[in-house]
C-alpha cells in the first residue's frame, strides 16, 4: 500500500490540494466565457450555441454586435493558485431563459465573481441580487470593454447600491493577469470571512 510504503521510508506523499468552486456570473454578454477562457490553465469546456434571430428583441446586443454565440449550460475552467489550492471556475449562462440553471451551478460554490459590462451595469443587477440572497460572498468585476474605465470603482459601487464590504475591481476580461487579479480579490474576501 502506498501509504505504508511512505511510512516505512519516511517520505509522505504530497497532500492533494484543496479545491474550491467559484462561479463567474453576470448578465448576458458581459464577458463571462471570455474571463474563464483567459484565466484557465486548461482548455476550458464551453457549451456555446449560435445566437439566432429568435433572440432579436430579447437579447440586448448593444455594444456586443460581434457576439455570435451564447452559453447554454456553463463554462468550466481551472486555475492552480498554489500547491495547496486549485480553483474550479464555473461560468454561468447569461440569457434569462437559462437562469434556472444558476441554482444548480451554485451548489457547493464558495464564492462568486459578478461580472459587469461597464456600459450597461443594469444587466448584472439580477446576479448581484442572486448572491446577496444566498449569502454567497462575491466580488464585482467591472469589464471595461476595450479596457476603458470611465468610472471609478466607488461610482460603480454607489450605482449598484453595494455594501462597503463587497470589493469592486476594474478589469479586462480578455487579459489573463487582470482576470487573475479579480480571483485574488475574491480569495482575499473569502479568507477574511473565514478568519472573522
Ligand atoms: N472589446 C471587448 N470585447 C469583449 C470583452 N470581453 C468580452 N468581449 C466580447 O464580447 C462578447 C461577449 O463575451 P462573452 O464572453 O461571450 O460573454 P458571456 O458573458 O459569456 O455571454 P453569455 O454567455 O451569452 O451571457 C464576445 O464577442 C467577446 O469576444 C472586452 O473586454 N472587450
Ligand atoms: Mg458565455
Amino acid at each position: 500500500m502506498a501509504g505504508s510504503d511512505a511510512l516505512a521510508t519516511g517520505t509522505a506523499a504530497p497532500a492533494a490540494p484543496d479545491t474550491v468552486k467559484i462561479l463567474i456570473a453576470g448578465g448576458f454578454g458581459v464577458g463571462k466565457t471570455t474571463m474563464v477562457g483567459s484565466v484557465s490553465e486548461i482548455t476550458p469546456l464551453r457549451t456555446e450555441e449560435p445566437l439566432t434571430v429568435a433572440g432579436l428583441g430579447v437579447d440586448d446586443l448593444a455594444g456586443i454586435e460581434e457576439k455570435r454565440a451564447t452559453t447554454v449550460a456553463m463554462d468550466f475552467g481551472r486555475i492552480t493558485i498554489s500547491d495547496e489550492l486549485v480553483l474550479y471556475l464555473f461560468g454561468t449562462p447569461g440569457q434569462q431563459r437559462f437562469w434556472f440553471m444558476w441554482n444548480d451551478l451554485a451548489v457547493g460554490a464558495l464564492g462568486a465573481v459578478v461580472l459587469i459590462d461597464v456600459r450597461r451595469p443594469e444587466s448584472s443587477f439580477a446576479a448581484v441580487d442572486f448572491f446577496e440572497r444566498r449569502r454567497i460572498p462575491f466580488v464585482v468585476a467591472v469589464n471595461g470593454f476595450d479596457g476603458r474605465h470611465p468610472y471609478p470603482a466607488d461610482d460603480i459601487r454607489e450605482s449598484l447600491a453595494l455594501p462597503a464590504d463587497v470589493p469592486v475591481v476594474l478589469c479586462d476580461a480578455r487579459r489573463r493577469e487582470s482576470s487573475r487579479d479579480v480571483l485574488i480579490a475574491l480569495l482575499d474576501l473569502l479568507i477574511a470571512a473565514a478568519v472573522d
